[in-house]
């Protein structure tokens, strides 16, 4: 389907990542060339005091509170969903069906099945899908692809992610969407793992089996009054936390190489610690999110007296997308990596240009090991992902 001029969005959730998302539409032609602009259309959310205040202040031209007249207007191009997941599949289908482009929050859907019908129709329906898996975009994990893309790194061998949090370590904190499996499928393995997963996937390829383990260290939670972002405000009511505090698993890849994955929000001191380390055989990668423009690089070529890893500053115009910003050692921050990615997006939406971006395949694919992971962790015993 080819892209009309200029990309017109409509965005259904206006909280954590809608701000995110936001943010992103309205600084993106500020910083970045694009031969298609970008139009905030109209943002939508069932509290019509809230979204209209969200439009307000995000710069959205409109608001509706009901998504279903979102996805059938006809001056928009892209649906832009961010809601909790388990309203993902409903809107993205029904949008894909009105002939829209759909950009989804991950994980695209709650369950494998889901997420592949979600690729079916959008297939079907010849539009552009695409999920947000914006680590992928930072100019650190650009170097660091680079890098075994070339062959730097050498042969991998070891694999070790980990994204660790530490919010619920506090047995008060309330029983937000993101606690109950009904709202979000799963806990730290749905909302952080499936980030480890994706970047695993992009960095060094497909996983061929995992087997994994999991808990819920805290089974009850108050029940929120309000929530924002990551904060939240408990009431004296109690409820049932019926999600995963920590998951974590180990995995072999189709190339030969072993990894170590563990995602929690019990990791005490950690804020938003999404860390990989790559060890192959001619080099090793390490990144850390709470220090995002850096990327720590070993290469076994250096002379014997020079040996050991040492911290690139990827703020430079030579590393992907730095040079859209600022002077070098002028560093970017978490919100810069959505800009990348829906640049990504619009970019590979030109006639004849090649797809750059994670869509619906990528967020089956990562739905699968994830699912591959609980089931592993029912039967007690390894599970080839590709048998889902
Ligand atoms: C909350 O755990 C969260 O905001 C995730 O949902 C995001 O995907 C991650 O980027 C940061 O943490």
């Amino acid at each position: 389907m080819g892209l009309k001029k200029p990309l017109r969005i409509g965005m259904v959730g206006y909280k954590f990542m809608g701000t995110a998302h936001s943010h992103a539409y309205k600084d993106i032609g500020m910083f970045f060339d694009l031969e298609h602009s970008v139009q905030m259309k109209a943002i939508c959310g069932r509290d019509e005091k809230s979204v209209k205040e969200a439009a307000e202040k995000f710069g959205w031209s409109e608001y509706e509170t009901d998504w279903r007249s979102l996805i059938i207007r006809d001056d928009i191009d892209l649906i832009d969903v961010n809601t909790p997941s388990n309203a993902h599949k409903e809107i993205i289908i029904a949008a894909a069906k009105a002939g829209k482009h759909v950009f989804c929050e991950k994980p695209l859907a709650l369950t494998l099945e889901d997420a592949r019908e979600m690729l079916e129709v959008a297939e079907e329906n010849g539009v552009v899908h695409a999920v947000c898996f914006n680590y992928r975009y930072l100019p650190a994990v650009q170097l660091a692809k680079q890098l075994i893309d070339e062959g730097r790194i050498g042969d991998i061998h070891h694999y070790r992610a980990s994204y660790l949090q530490d919010w619920l370590v506090d047995p008060k904190f309330p029983l937000a969407w993101r606690l109950q499996k009904e709202y979000a499928g799963s806990g730290a393995h749905g909302d952080l793992n499936a980030h480890c997963v994706d970047l695993a996937r992009y960095l060094i390829g497909d996983f061929e089996k995992v087997v994994g383990q999991q808990k819920t260290f805290v089974n009850q939670r108050p029940i929120p009054t309000s929530m924002t972002g990551l904060t939240a405000v408990a009431s004296d009511d109690y409820g049932d936390v019926t999600v995963d505090d920590t998951t974590s698993f180990l995995a072999q890849f189709k190339n030969g190489a072993l990894g170590i994955f563990e995602a929690s929000r019990f990791a005490t001191g950690w804020k938003n610690g999404n860390t990989f380390e790559i060890y192959g055989s001619k080099g090793a990668i390490r990144f850390n999110l709470e220090r995002l423009n850096e990327l720590e690089v070993f290469l076994r070529e250096d002379e014997p007296h020079l040996q050991g890893f040492r911290t690139i500053l990827a703020t430079e115009s030579a590393h992907k997308y730095a040079g859209n910003w600022w002077p070098p050692g002028h560093t970017i921050g978490y919100e810069h990596a959505f800009i990348h990615l829906i640049y990504e997006i619009i970019q590979s939406m030109r006639e004849g240009s090649t797809r750059t971006y994670p869509d619906f395949y990528d967020g089956v694919k990562c739905q699968q090991v994830l699912e591959a992971v609980e089931q592993s962790i029912l039967t007690q015993a390894w599970v080839n992902v590709d048998s889902l």
